[in-house]
C-alpha cells in the first residue's frame, strides 16, 4: 500500500474537435504522478464541471490514492440522490483518473492491471453516413478500402431526417421550434431501402449496424427489426428508450435481430433485467454516464454471466483518454464485442499525445505504456476552447410538432 494521496483535481474543457470535452486530472503528493479521467456530458458540460470543481474536489483531496472502490463508493453515495448523467460523469472523471494512476504506479497497461488480455487487437466499427445513397456507398466503399469490417449505416442520420430530400415533413401550422422533425414511417421505409442497395452493392462480406436512435414507437420497431432480419445486420441499437426497456422482450421473442442498447443508460436497475432476461444481445453504455471504469468492469463481468457482449459507445463525445481507458476494459474482458470507433483528429492528438494509431487492419492495437496511456496537453487545449453547441439538438419531434424523448 503506498501513501500517495490526492493533492488536487482539476477539470479542463477543451474541444479540438466538435464537441466540448471534459478532462479531470487528479494529482498527487508524488510529485510529478498524476491520473487523467473523462467526464464529457457534452450537452450539459457546466454541470460537470461545477460537480467536481464544488463538490467532489473538496471531498477528495487528502484521500489515498489506492482506494478506488471506497472513493467510488464515496462520491456516488454522500449526495443521496444520485444515478444522473452530471453526477456519473463527474465521478468517471476521478474514477479514470485513479485507475491510471493505479497503473502508472504499478508499471503497468491498464489491461494488464485488470486481470490481462482476452485477444491482442480489438475491432473497431466505423460510421459511414450521408444524406443520399451515393455518398453512404462512397463512405463504405472508403472504409473498406482502409480495412474496415464493421460498418454503420445511416442515410440522412438519426431518423433519416436530414438533408438530400429524403422527407418532406408534413408539419402544422405554427409548427414548433427547436428539435429535429422527422417522418417515423418514412424513415422505416428508407432505412429498408438503404440496406437493400448497400448489400445488393456491397455483398455479405462485411457487418453492417444501424442506429434507430430511440426514434419508433413499439409497434414499428418491432416491424422494422422483422424488415431487417434478410440483412443479417451485426445488430440493430437503441430500438426503444430505456423508459420502455421491457418492450424488448417482445423484440427478442418475435425477431432473430441482433439487439444492443445502453448509451444513455446511467444505473444497473436499467440493465439488470435485460440482461438477466437476455433480451439483449450487445450492451452499450456509456462509460462515463455511468459513472467510469470502476462500474463498468462489474457490468461487464455481469453480462459475462449471461452471455451478453459489449459494444460500448464510443462517439466523439467522449474525450481520447476515455475513449482509450475503455479500450482497455476492452482488451479485458472476455465477453468483448465491438467498439464504436470515431477515429482521432490531428487537433485530438495534438491535445491527447498517446493515442492509438489508426487501424490498417480494422483492429485497434493499445501501446504498453503504464496506465491509460494517453496524456494531455493543457496548453494545446487552450488553442481549442469550449464552443457554444446547439442544445435543442438532441430532442426530436414527429411530423405534427410532438416531442419525442430518446
Ligand atoms: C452513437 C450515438 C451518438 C449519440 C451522441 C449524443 O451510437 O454513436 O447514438 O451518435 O447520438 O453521442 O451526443
Ligand atoms: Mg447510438
Amino acid at each position: 500500500m503506498s501513501n500517495i494521496r490526492i493533492k488536487k483535481i482539476k477539470v479542463f474543457v477543451t474541444s479540438p474537435r466538435v464537441a466540448n470535452l471534459v478532462v479531470v486530472r487528479v494529482e498527487t503528493t508524488e510529485s510529478g504522478l498524476y491520473g487523467l479521467g473523462c467526464a464529457t456530458f457534452t450537452w450539459r458540460w457546466k454541470a460537470v464541471v461545477a460537480a467536481i470543481e464544488d463538490y467532489l474536489a473538496p471531498l477528495l483531496e487528502g484521500r489515498c490514492v489506492d482506494d478506488i472502490e471506497d472513493i467510488w463508493q464515496y462520491m456516488k453515495g454522500s449526495s443521496y440522490w444520485r444515478n444522473g448523467p452530471v453526477l456519473n460523469n463527474a465521478l468517471s472523471g476521478v474514477d479514470e483518473a485513479l485507475w491510471d494512476i493505479k497503473g502508472k504506479l504499478a508499471a503497468m497497461p491498464l489491461y494488464s492491471l485488470l486481470g490481462g488480455r482476452s485477444r491482442t487487437g480489438l475491432a473497431v466499427y466505423r460510421h459511414a453516413d450521408g444524406d443520399t445513397y451515393d455518398e453512404v456507398a462512397e463512405n463504405i466503399k472508403s472504409l473498406i478500402n482502409q480495412g474496415y469490417r464493421y460498418i454503420r449505416c445511416h442515410q440522412g442520420m438519426y431518423g433519416g431526417n436530414t438533408g438530400g430530400g429524403l422527407q418532406e415533413i408534413a408539419k402544422p401550422r405554427d409548427a414548433f421550434d427547436g428539435g429535429s422533425y422527422y417522418d417515423p414511417r418514412k424513415y422505416m421505409r428508407s432505412t429498408v431501402e438503404l440496406f437493400r442497395r448497400v448489400r445488393s452493392d456491397f455483398g455479405w462480406d462485411i457487418e453492417l449496424l444501424h442506429d434507430i436512435h430511440e426514434r419508433l414507437q413499439l409497434s414499428d420497431a418491432l416491424s422494422l427489426a422483422k424488415k431487417m432480419e434478410e440483412f443479417d445486420l451485426f445488430y440493430l441499437e437503441d430500438a426503444l428508450p430505456p423508459s420502455q426497456g421491457e418492450y424488448f422482450r417482445y423484440l427478442r421473442e418475435q425477431t432473430a435481430v441482433p439487439l444492443a442498447i445502453g448509451e444513455i443508460f446511467t444505473n444497473s436497475v436499467e440493465w439488470k433485467r435485460l440482461v438477466q432476461n437476455q433480451w439483449i444481445d450487445f450492451i452499450r453504455c456509456h462509460i462515463s454516464d455511468i459513472g467510469g471504469l470502476t462500474p463498468a468492469l462489474k457490468l461487464a463481468n455481469f453480462c459475462d454471466a449471461y452471455g451478453v457482449r459489449t459494444a460500448f459507445h464510443g462517439p466523439s463525445d467522449i474525450c481520447p483518454v476515455g475513449v482509450v481507458c475503455q479500450m482497455h476494459l476492452d482488451m479485458h474482458i472476455h465477453n468483448f464485442g465491438i467498439q464504436e470507433f470515431m477515429g482521432f483528429t490531428d487537433e485530438e492528438r495534438e491535445v491527447f499525445p498517446g493515442c492509438p494509431e489508426m487501424p490498417t487492419d480494422g483492429y485497434i492495437y493499445l501501446s504498453d505504456r503504464p496506465g491509460i496511456g494517453v496524456d494531455f496537453d493543457e496548453e494545446a487545449a487552450k488553442k481549442y476552447p469550449p464552443r457554444e453547441i446547439p442544445h435543442w439538438k438532441m430532442l426530436t419531434r414527429i411530423t405534427d410538432g410532438t416531442a419525442v424523448r430518446p
